[in-house]
């Protein structure tokens, strides 16, 4: 059962120690068998046994020889899984008949797609995807969307999620692909969480964490957070920072290492290039000057330097409060720029985790189904897309490869404007999940749009839908996923999907064979036929690349618990995959997002040291929107709680939709804890209970879980230029008793 502390019993540890197991179980009744797998319900990847009786699930407990968790499980582990067997699982297609959703047979609804898509161009139609699905599925449909149909327009949530992780990733080191490892909590004497509420949203990382604080010898820990997170009340420095201005805080940090001397210089000239324009650029940000932008007290922005220039082996984590604010890759690029000073980077404790957030975020990417050529090739290099050409045996004029790939707001954006008139949801939920819910409303009831939505179950999305498919999800379908530090996990089939649901690679090979696609010699482009067989053309694919699978099979994962690709950690003799040839972006200029091209490019080996300025978010708080709101999650409920919300042990805890806020801002407001406040933004309006707590005055927070009364009624289209992810953490607004 989930304890009321959902981190349950603490096992501390001492630096340099392994970390002791324990193993977390909840069964219903007792198994039959057990069937592995891992958590689909974050990023952290944590080892799971799927406990099954009959065709039926009943329970999980924690793998106690995996690497991530040693056999723990957190409160959506343990309980999530109940959501499978909801009765309200979508279990037969429906197609529109006189504006209603009917039900229908899978050739029907197939039928319908297939004629659809041989109507129109390829540059017409596009695919919205997940961080959800399994690996074997995104690369079944980045081999349709690139070497079938030939069009750029696919993306993944993951633009919403992890694109900010992958461009500062690319912008630093070359390409994709996370340095650091889990085990770097073992050995690290400091921990500094970027806009990261691990505590609630990788609740096993924190677990480990907690248990090296309350063990001897335990790291320091600093946060970064305009609220009183879990993590903000643990952390030995708490910086309750201004949002929209990590940045600014980010380039006064780098500057107070670079002036005491707190930097490695002969790793700087060794690996990297750069320092001189960094050091210009940083050198602009006086401690004065950003406790003012920031709104922190000096004293607290030189005590974290102190902790950061202190630290021996140190231990980065970045997530939304960097990401999806103003600035994001800069600003998480910055804590690259961090690392590489201090030269704390591929060795034992001294990693960065650019984490991920959704449990197969990282395959979107590696895969390309979020638009970037598979295996973290450049679509600027003539020779990688030679190389996918050949590998496919299609030309290389049909691989899209002339600009860089349609990222997901810009496809919506097209589909606004009447140019995609298909559009292919899977695995996602955008009618409660993208920015300005009044604009995506629009854009999905336009009746030149073809919306194909394959979700398990009846959402705001598929209200929208032409065609809605029904998949099988988790335990109901084999497949592999990759969590945020690079662990390979197989998940197998447990129990048989409900009624007609069907997984999702089955969905997209159907589709492939039905468009019958080609490749060069007249044979079938997609020649693969199930997971493995899907598996195995990955390996293919992703052989001689950074994120090379070909070592790890199917047999090596099953028994086993969790395989690192480029093992522990990437990046241990200093040299970067930033040499062009093989890079996977020739790099764009931070500010602006700008392309640069290959002449300009000077990889070598050595990490980029890159650095801007900060400026003001694109909407602050003014007049008539005094407040900032910033949006966010719960430990109890998974994103628009199409699983958690049918779990009752899980929605109990936050069924419906809150606001928190200062007691001085309520004061001034005259608003009560509990009382039922509006709150409005340029965009839209929602009431929710409000909560006084723990929070920067000023500053609102709503989580973004609940379609009913959505945070993205008020949150606003606009994205960083670099990465493309969205700004859900920057509205203005204004708050006021309902009623008043
Ligand atoms: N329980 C649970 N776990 C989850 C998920 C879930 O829905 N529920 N979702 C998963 C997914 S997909 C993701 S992406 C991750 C997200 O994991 P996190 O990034 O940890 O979660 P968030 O709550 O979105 O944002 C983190 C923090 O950013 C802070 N923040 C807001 N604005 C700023 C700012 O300007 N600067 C700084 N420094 N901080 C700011 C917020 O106050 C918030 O506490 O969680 C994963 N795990
Ligand atoms: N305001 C605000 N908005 C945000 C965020 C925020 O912090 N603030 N965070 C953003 C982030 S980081 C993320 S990741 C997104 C998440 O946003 P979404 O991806 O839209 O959220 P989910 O509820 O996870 O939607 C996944 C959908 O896939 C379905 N599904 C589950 N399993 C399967 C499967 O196996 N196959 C198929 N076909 N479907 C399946 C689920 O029922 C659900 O409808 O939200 C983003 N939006
Ligand atoms: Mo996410």
């Amino acid at each position: 059962m989930i304890p009321s502390d959902p981190w349950g019993v603490r096992t501390p540890y001492a630096p340099g120690q392994p970390w002791p197991a324990r193993v977390d179980r909840h069964t219903v009744e007792e198994p039959e068998r057990w069937v592995q797998t891992a958590s689909l319900l974050h990023s952290n990847g944590d080892g799971i046994d799927i406990g099954v009786r009959g065709n039926r699930i009943v329970g999980v407990r924690g793998r106690e020889s995996d690497r991530v968790n040693r056999g723990r499980l957190d409160p959506k582990d343990v309980h999530g899984w109940q959501a499978n067997a909801s009765p309200d699982r979508l279990t037969r297609p429906l197609v529109r008949r006189d504006g209603k959703l009917v039900e229908t047979g899978w050739d029907d609804a197939m039928s319908r797609i297939v004629r659809r898509s041989s109507e129109l161009k390829p540059l017409e139609i596009g695919f919205y995807t997940s961080g959800q699905l399994f690996l074997e599925d995104y690369y079944t449909l980045a081999v349709i969307g690139k070497a079938g149909l030939g069009t750029p327009h696919m993306d993944g949530n993951t633009r919403l999620c992890t694109a900010t992780s992958a461009a500062a990733l690319k912008a630093s080191f070359g390409t994709d692909g996370q340095p650091g490892s889990y085990t770097d909590v073992d050995h690290c004497d400091t921990i500094a969480l970027w806009g990261h509420n691990v505590a609630e949203t990788q609740a096993v990382l924190w677990m480990r964490m907690l248990d090296r604080r309350r063990g001897s010898s335990p790291p320091a820990m600093l946060a970064v957070d305009p609220r009183e997170t879990p993590v903000a009340r643990e952390a030995d420095v708490h910086l309750p920072i201004r949002p929209g201005t990590n940045l600014a805080l980010m380039n006064g940090l780098l500057r107070i290492l670079l002036r005491r001397g707190w930097v490695d210089r002969s790793y700087i000239t060794a690996h990297t290039q750069g320092i001189d324009d960094l050091e210009r650029v940083v050198d602009a940000y006086p401690v004065a000057r950003v406790a003012e932008i920031c709104d922190l007290p000096p004293a607290g922005i030189e005590r974290a330097a102190e902790l950061l220039g202190g630290a021996k082996r140190l231990l980065s984590t970045v997530l939304q409060g960097f990401y999806q604010s103003h600035q994001a890759t800069a600003s998480a690029v910055a804590v690259n720029n961090l690392h590489l000073l201090r030269g704390m980077i591929g060795r034992p404790g001294a990693g960065v985790l650019q984490m991920n957030g959704q449990p197969t975020a990282e395959n979107t990417r590696e895969t390309g189904a979020d638009g970037d050529l598979p295996g973290f090739r450049n679509w600027d290099n003539p020779s990688h897309v030679r190389d996918l050409a050949a590998l496919w045996n299609v030309d290389m004029a049909t691989i899209p490869h002339w600009a860089p790939p349609t990222h997901a707001m810009q496809i919506w954006r097209y589909a606004e404007q009447g140019s995609i008139r298909m559009l292919w949801i899977s695995g996602t939920n955008p009618a409660v999940s993208l920015p300005d819910l009044a604009r995506v409303r629009r854009i999905l009831s336009r009746p030149d749009l073809f919306v194909v939505v394959q979700d398990i179950f009846p959402t705001a999305t598929t209200e929208f839908a032409d065609v809605v498919l029904p998949a099988a999800t988790w335990g109901e379908k084999t497949g592999t996923f990759t969590n945020a530090d690079r662990t390979v996990h197989l998940s197998e089939k447990a129990v048989e999907p409900p009624g007609e649901a069907r997984a999702d690679l089955d969905i997209f090979l159907d589709y492939a064979a039905r468009m019958d696609f080609r490749d060069n010699a007249g044979a079938p482009l997609v020649t693969w036929h199930d997971a493995e067989s899907a598996y195995a053309a990955w390996q293919r694919c992703s052989a001689g690349r950074p994120c090379d699978y070909t070592g790890i099979t199917y047999d090596k994962l099953r028994g086993g618990s969790g395989l690192q690709w480029g093992g522990e950690r990437l990046y241990t003799d200093g040299v970067f995959n930033t040499r062009s040839g093989y890079c996977e972006t020739y790099g764009q200029e931070l500010s602006t997002g700008a392309e640069r091209p290959a002449s300009e490019h000077s990889g070598d080996g050595r990490a980029f040291l890159l650095a801007t300025d900060y400026r003001p978010a694109p909407e602050v708080p003014g007049a008539e929107y005094p407040m900032r709101l910033v949006t966010g999650r719960t430990v109890w409920q998974f994103h628009t709680r199409t699983k958690t919300g049918r779990v009752p042990e899980l929605d109990r805890h936050a069924p419906s939709v809150w606001v928190e806020l200062h007691e001085s801002d309520a004061g001034a407001l005259r608003i009560a804890d509990g009382d039922v406040v509006r709150i409005e933004s340029p965009r839209g309006a929602i009431e929710a209970p409000a909560r006084l707590c723990g929070i920067r005055p000023g500053t609102v927070f709503v989580p973004f879980h609940y379609a009913e009364q959505a945070a993205n009624e008020l949150t606003r289209t606009t994205w960083d230029p670099v990465s493309k992810q969205p700004m859900f953490k920057l509205a203005a607004v204004r708050v006021r008793k309902a009623g008043s």
